[in-house]
């Protein structure tokens, strides 16, 4: 499977052909251009950072050189990592050298500290990818570099060097819901119809090119956030260095909203046909693939594009297959079968399109993400005495209560 980012070839391909039946090489998947780097999300840095080198000291008169500055990263509200990066292209950050005693100061200043201010989710790591910790809240704040000591006697007056690292920025977005699915499926869709996000939707596969996150209000001004991803495909586990690169993103999510096609989704001519059933497993297998404990988390699947079938046996075939797992894997080929397999709290069959059951699928999310706050609650306030199991909430709707509720407006 292969998670794609903006490749302007491809787009041109599809774009030319005005259809989604083009067929293109997986030369032409990967970015080529320096504009195409230039306008991909960043969302991993490395930057070098050096604290101030300590003042020297003064022997004679036993004077202090000044402590050098230290270098800190701090969570700012709305910044972007290309924000850092355009503040300063060098990545070079280093703070001020602490100030020599003099006679006519003999304690001298400290340096200036250095505060680099970065987009809340990140992570800070150090050269060779140990966490020096997380800024997952605005105003946190983290000294990645310390500065020299100044002059003074312990020392021989001799004031110190600051500290020098190479340490990478990890931006993983932060959002409350994760849209997993193949290209096509409708998460733009389905982000548009229940957010003010305006994410680009068409009907050719890798239109959304880079992570966006919407938030889905409610009448009593309760929000949650999702994050639209760009679409996984088949295959991914293979693509050295590109495979994996979005599914990070999911990682801090509460909950895994999977959107499938009823139709299934073919990649034009050179791939297999995959059922609906078949791209859950897939799905399913890609996350296993990159971090199994993704599993683990609450999950909801959204079969999608329902106004397009007459017979709603597909969804009820899904469901009972999905129930039968893992025993119904035997049928299918083994290259699509997850060692682990995903337990969903729920499977809804929607219209990102028309609205049909977005309004339930919306409450569904809330009620579990609600359901599991409230549970890791518990486990925090058991913790070390008992911890509670994890429960799965019982599937709810039926289809034929979806059915009922297709006439209220959404
Ligand atoms: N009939 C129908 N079409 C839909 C529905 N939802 C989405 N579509 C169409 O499916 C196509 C793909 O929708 P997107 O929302 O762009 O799909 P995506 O999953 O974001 O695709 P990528 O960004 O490529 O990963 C568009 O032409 C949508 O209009 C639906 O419920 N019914
Ligand atoms: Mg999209």
């Amino acid at each position: 499977m292969v998670w794609l980012t903006s490749t302007r070839r491809l787009l041109q391909a599809v774009t030319k052909s005005g259809t989604s039946q083009t067929s293109y090489t997986s030369k032409e998947l990967k970015p080529k251009s320096s504009w195409t780097r230039r306008r991909a999300f960043l969302d991993s840095m490395r930057i070098y950072v050096r604290g101030g080198s300590g003042g020297q000291g003064f022997p004679r008169y036993g004077g202090l050189g000044g402590k050098g500055g230290d270098v800190y990263v701090t969570a700012v509200k709305k910044r972007t990592l290309k924000h850092v990066h355009s503040a300063n292209p060098s990545k070079r950050f280093i703070a001020g050298n602490g100030d020599n005693s003099s006679k006519r100061k003999l304690v001298g200043d400290a340096g200036a500290d250095c505060i680099i201010k970065v987009p809340v989710g990140v992570t800070v790591k150090n050269n060779i990818g140990r966490v020096i910790g997380d800024l997952n809240e605005e105003k946190q704040m983290l000294r990645v570099a310390r500065g020299g000591l100044g002059g003074h006697p312990d020392n021989h007056f001799l004031g110190q060097k600051g500290q020098v690292e190479m340490v990478t920025l990890d931006l993983k977005l932060l959002a409350d819901v994760g849209l997993v699915g193949f290209p096509n499926a409708g998460k733009s869709t389905f982000l548009s119809a229940v957010s003010r996000a305006a994410p680009k939707i068409a009907s050719y596969p890798f239109t959304t090119i880079q992570p966006q996150i919407g938030v889905m209000e409610f009448t009593d001004h309760r929000q949650i956030s999702v994050a639209d991803l760009p679409g996984l495909i088949e295959g991914a586990h293979v693509n050295v260095g590109m495979g994996h690169r979005f599914l990070k993103h999911v990682e801090r999510t509460k909950l895994l909203l999977f959107v499938v096609d009823i139709n299934g989704f073919q990649l034009p001519k050179r791939e297999h046909f995959r059922t609906a059933f078949e791209t859950v497993m897939l799905l399913n297998k890609e996350l296993e693939l990159y971090k199994a404990e993704l599993l683990d988390k609450p999950s909801v699947l959204a079969i999608n594009k329902i106004d397009t079938v007459t017979d709603h046996a597909l969804v009820t075939e899904i469901r009972e297959r999905l129930h039968d797992l893992p025993d119904c894997l035997e049928d299918i080929d083994p290259a699509l079968r997850p060692s682990q397999c995903v337990q969903f709290d729920d499977i809804i069959p929607i219209s990102a399109q028309s609205g049909y059951s977005i309004e339930e699928l919306k409450m569904r999310i809330r009620e579990l993400l609600d359901y599991y706050a409230d549970l890791d609650l518990q486990r925090t306030v058991t913790a070390g005495l008992q911890l509670v199991p994890h429960h799965r909430v019982e599937s709810l709707p039926s289809l034929d209560a979806l059915e009922r509720n297709k006439a209220r407006p959404v």
